[in-house]
């Protein structure tokens, strides 16, 4: 029998690919699982258009990756379905999920592994957003800047990112999530290593004082941001992309304000990021 393949095209070298001929909306089986984890991994990111799920079946489509997570502190979640996001903006909107660089959640002690978002609605220009490969950031970094970070451990605060962020959020005794997690972690499914601080949640690298935490980070967080990393997704109506947070950052883009952008967000629980040294070592960069 011939090897089932999928009908990928990548989006640019380092980041993305769009998958064809999948209804996300029926079962996937096993083997598509395992192909579609296997691509996530190398792409960062999958894209899909021109799909129609119901919110059961993309809480479906999901659970075949893992169990969902329920965000800690999203104010907007569907109705009967606590575990699905809406994300959501028009004229009365004053912030927008994820306006800065970001992985998911990365906060929590055991980070989400992936986000599927369902668009529903779009502006009639713009609402783009930007995904980038931590892998290739963290290849692209010089030799001795590798080793130097390679073992370290940093803080990802959720504390300054949700405090006082949504209007109708009640407060009252809430805490939010703040974790240390390596900063360069290894993909559970590839072995690869990739970059992890980010922009939104990375406070301080542990075993630097702050003022130098603070030239390392602030140079990470502008290496991460190189256009050759990125990918940018236009999306439509019933398109749908998923990431995968262990190795891709994403920024969406807010240049459509007042015009509303609507879609909806299912969220897969990961496990806690670890450090592996690689066995064959960090490779030399040629000059
Ligand atoms: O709206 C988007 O494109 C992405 C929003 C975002 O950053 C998120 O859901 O984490």
């Amino acid at each position: 029998m011939k090897p089932q393949t999928l009908e990928l095209t990548q989006v640019t070298p380092h980041c993305g690919a769009e998958v064809r001929g999948i209804d996300l909306a029926q079962p996937l089986d096993d083997r598509l699982i395992e192909m579609l984890n296997t691509a996530l991994a190398e792409h960062c990111v999958l894209f899909f258009r021109d799909q129609k799920m119901t919110p059961e079946q993309q809480k479906a489509l999901g659970r075949h990756f893992g169990e969902l997570h329920i965000h800690p502190a999203w104010p907007r979640l569907v109705e009967g379905h606590p575990e699905i996001m809406e994300i959501f903006a028009d004229e009365n909107t004053k912030r927008i999920a994820g306006e800065d660089w970001h992985s998911d959640v990365s906060c929590d002690s055991e980070p989400p592994l992936g986000t599927i978002l369902y668009m529903l609605e779009t502006p009639p220009v713009g609402g783009d957003t930007l995904f980038a490969n931590m892998h290739a950031a963290l290849d692209s970094l010089s030799t001795p800047m590798q080793r130097f970070l390679a073992g370290m451990t940093a803080v990802h605060d959720g504390e300054h990112v949700y405090r006082g962020r949504y209007d109708d959020m009640h407060e009252e005794g809430r805490t939010y999530p703040r974790s240390e997690h390596p900063v360069v972690r290894t993909h559970p499914v590839s072995g690869r290593q990739a970059l992890f601080v980010n922009r939104i949640f990375t406070t301080r690298i542990v075993q630097l004082t702050q003022r130098e935490s603070d030239a390392v980070l602030q140079m990470l967080f502008r290496h991460i941001e190189q256009p050759e990393l990125q990918c940018r997704f236009h999306w439509q109506p019933g398109s749908v992309a998923f990431w995968d947070n262990r190795c891709a950052q994403h920024h969406a883009l807010w240049d459509y304000y007042p015009n509303r952008r609507r879609g909806l967000r299912v969220t897969i629980k990961g496990d806690a990021p670890f450090y592996r040294a690689d066995p064959s070592g960090i490779k030399e960069q040629e000059e």
